[in-house]
């Protein structure tokens, strides 16, 4: 239910420091579809049950992370509405041009307080699931690897958490719906544009401009366990997990692609409404808040970002 136009995170723009070996970890791995190569060499995936064209897109460069991540909204009427909010809040937006990404629309660019980049767009090119649409089957025939239905959700560091709420909460309508706060203040913040449990999560730790993790859905805990084992067999290097997260309830298992961009398999959590008071943790029950299990903090869990 989106609560001021905005619908989902749409596309996540990554550095990575050699092609080859993220495009062999992003198809066969994590089982997402290639979806097109444009003329600056850039690789664009989808996951296999998105319907539009793209929702991560490759950059190769000397420097792993996030070069963007960008929000579809409902409309462009939209999109001008919401570009204007923005400036009235006093952020600077940029056009960029539509066919800038292969198939997709004018988009809208920011820089949050947090430091990142973020676009909102309108219109991206509709190339379906695998399936047809009218008399659908349940999945098609030729996934591999982890196979996630969808991007999730993407999180971010950066001291200013109190000034990306902001702006995220009054400008494009997004809610908390958990918290680590202490008197009213953000030490982290998880909130949603949708009924999802988060569409984007702010950490107060300093990394301006960086990504802790991107998060890819699965639709259950055994496909989790199923991610962990594709991990281990493929000899990809894991971080953390199967476990459960305390703040969403969702279920987990964390890894890294080839540059040290860290991904994460999801599931579970429970669904948002806009009338569901907000749940809080406070910060000495941190380490129970981000892993129910084990209670505990991890370090490079903490401090690796890219
Ligand atoms: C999640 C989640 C951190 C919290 C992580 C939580 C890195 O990834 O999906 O709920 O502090
Ligand atoms: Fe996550």
């Amino acid at each position: 239910m989106s609560m001021n136009g905005v619908m989902r995170p749409g596309h996540v723009a990554l550095r990575v420091l050699d092609m080859e070996a993220a495009v062999r970890h992003y198809t066969d791995v994590l089982g997402l579809v290639e979806t097109g190569r444009d003329a600056q060499g850039r690789v664009y995936f989808k996951c296999w049950d998105e319907h539009d064209h793209h929702s991560l897109v490759l950059r190769e460069a000397d420097r792993a992370g996030l070069d963007y991540l960008g929000f579809k909204v409902v409309d462009e009427a939209t999109l001008d509405r919401l570009a204007a909010g923005i400036e009235a809040f006093g952020i600077a937006t940029e056009a960029v041009p539509a066919g800038e990404h292969l198939a997709t629309g004018r988009r809208v660019r920011f820089t949050a307080p947090t430091g990142q980049v973020f676009e909102l767009y309108a219109s991206k090119d509709v190339v379906g699931n695998g399936m047809p649409t009218v008399n659908p089957g349940i999945q098609p025939a030729n996934l591999k690897g982890i196979a996630p239905v969808r991007l999730d959700h993407v999180l971010v560091y950066g001291a200013d958490v109190e000034g990306s709420v902001a702006l995220f909460r009054d400008v494009l309508g997004f809610q908390v719906t958990e918290s680590v706060s202490d008197k009213g203040k953000y030490m982290a913040a998880f909130m949603s544009c949708s009924t999802k449990v988060h569409d984007i999560a702010f950490v107060g730790l300093p990394g301006e401009g960086k990504l802790h993790h991107i998060a890819f859905y699965v639709d259950s805990w055994s496909d989790v366990l199923r991610a962990a084992d594709v991990i281990s067999m493929t000899e990809t290097s894991h971080d953390l997990g199967p476990t459960r997260h305390g703040a969403t309830r969702g279920q987990t298992v964390y890894f890294f692609d080839p540059s040290g961009n860290r991904n994460e398999a999801f599931t579970g959590g429970y669904m948002w409404y806009p009338d569901r008071p907000p749940l809080q943790w406070t910060p000495d029950e941190l380490p129970r808040a981000l892993f129910i299990h084990e209670k505990k903090l991890r370090d490079e869990f903490m401090s690796v970002v890219t």
